[in-house]
């Protein structure tokens, strides 16, 4: 078997995604997720300029080589782009190797280890009313587990935050990249944001009682020692965990946050490659593994980095927003099913314009994911549908604090 062809797709369906397809000598066809939020077509550019030719010839079966080949063979190793691009081309093999055995992924990896995926969605609010009716209608969707974002005083515009008087295309969340030639500019206090979201979470413990898992996402914003404080003023809450709490290039500063917090700590989705783990995992200085299989290199490395984690009884917490495409969404659910050290999968639903671009065999019932029977990665691609939304420039946003000097956002 060879591989004849490797095609990138862009299509914007609500948001822009980056899908690979690569077609066997034999007509088996397997697809990949290459979307990088914001910066789509330098990953489109990678794999049609660098990877695509490259890929023409081989043999498909072989995953480990096709995977080791592209990342030890550009010399320029890790980062987003090329990972995200080595991802895709990983995906698609491991699509066509399910589709050639008849067997859906998760089988390839080891069977089914769990009978679903326990999913959480994401509320959020401008107010404490409209968070609360948020989290109603999570529930009622059938969502067991809930992350909690909400405005803060002081703060313009905040992450995460769906103002429910706009309509959103994404019907249980938001969509993070606004669509325009320049990234939107949000404000940013973390002094107000910690003395605020504790009282947030006291009020929804006082409404949801006290089983419910709730889940929060600091995006990236405190210092460690503010990540610490926050970790220990969410505690009489019993947080299902804390995520992104600090940024983890400095891995050693969760060193900081774990002395003064038992709250759990979950971080990776920005990591491209198993080192960025490394100290995390190995100091036991995190709870959840926030990898995607779209930004983490794919399949391959991903189980890989959880048999790793599985060590220090580290769980999976899998990125799942809609900038994650359907494709790259079954193929980490693929790979939920099958390891021992599962944790949650995040489920930010995409809209109902990419799932009928995306077709998939994808369910979610009872509050549990699962990837489907279908052979290889259950996902298929309608090529005519994805031509009718061509891309369009999109940028995250950046945040400023109020002195005028850049925060990550
Ligand atoms: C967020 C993401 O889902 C999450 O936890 O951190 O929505 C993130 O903001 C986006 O993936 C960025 O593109
Ligand atoms: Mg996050």
């Amino acid at each position: 078997m060879k591989i004849l062809s490797a095609e990138v797709m862009v299509t914007s369906p609500d948001r822009n995604f980056v899908t690979l397809k690569v077609i066997t000598d034999d007509g088996v066809t397997g697809l990949g997720d290459a979307t990088l939020n914001g910066r789509e077509l330098a990953v489109a550019s990678y794999l049609r300029d660098h990877i695509a030719p490259l890929l023409i010839g081989r043999n498909p079966h072989q995953i480990e080589d096709t995977w080791q080949y592209l990342y030890r063979g550009a010399y320029w190793r890790r980062g987003p782009v090329t990972m995200a691009a080595i991802a895709a081309v990983d995906m698609a093999l491991w699509d066509i190797k399910g589709k050639v055995a008849g067997l859906p992924v998760y089988q390839l990896l080891g069977g089914a280890y769990r009978v679903g995926m326990l999913a959480y969605g994401h509320a959020s609010g401008t107010t404490y009313a409209s968070l609360s009716e948020s989290i109603h209608a999570h529930l009622e969707r059938g969502f067991l587990a809930v992350r909690v974002q909400s405005s803060v005083p002081g703060i313009r515009k905040l992450y995460g935050v769906v103002n429910h008087s706009e309509p959103s295309g994404v019907r249980f969340g938001y969509e993070p990249a606004d669509r325009g030639t320049r990234p939107v500019e949000e404000d940013w206090d973390s002094a107000a944001y910690i003395r605020y979201v504790p009282k947030v979470f006291e009020q929804v413990r006082q409404e949801f009682g006290a089983e419910l898992p709730l889940l929060h996402d600091a995006h990236h914003r405190l210092t460690p020692i503010e990540a610490a404080k926050l970790g220990q003023r969410l505690e009489p809450y019993d947080m299902f965990w804390l995520e992104d709490c600090t940024p983890a290039e400095n891995q050693q500063g969760l060193r900081l946050v774990r002395q003064h917090t038992i709250t759990p700590l979950a971080i990776g989705e920005v990591f491209n490659a198993v080192w960025d783990f490394q100290q995390l995992i190995s100091e036991q200085l995190i709870d959840y593994v926030r990898a995607s299989a779209t930004h983490f290199g794919g399949i391959t490395p991903l189980r890989k980095v959880m048999d790793f984690a599985a060590l220090y009884q580290i769980r999976s917490g899998f990125h799942g927003p809609t900038d994650v495409s359907p494709v790259g969404l079954a193929a980490q659910l693929h790979v939920g099913l099958a390891i021992h050290n599962f944790g949650i999968q995040e489920y930010m639903e995409h809209s109902d314009a990419t799932n009928t671009v995306f077709r998939q065999n994808m369910t979610f019932r009872n509050g549990l994911m699962h990837p489907g029977e279908a052979p290889g990665l259950g996902v298929e691609l309608d090529e005519e549908l994805a031509a009718n939304f061509p891309y369009q420039a999109a940028y995250l946003p950046v945040t400023r604090l109020h002195d005028g000097s850049m925060h990550d956002w």
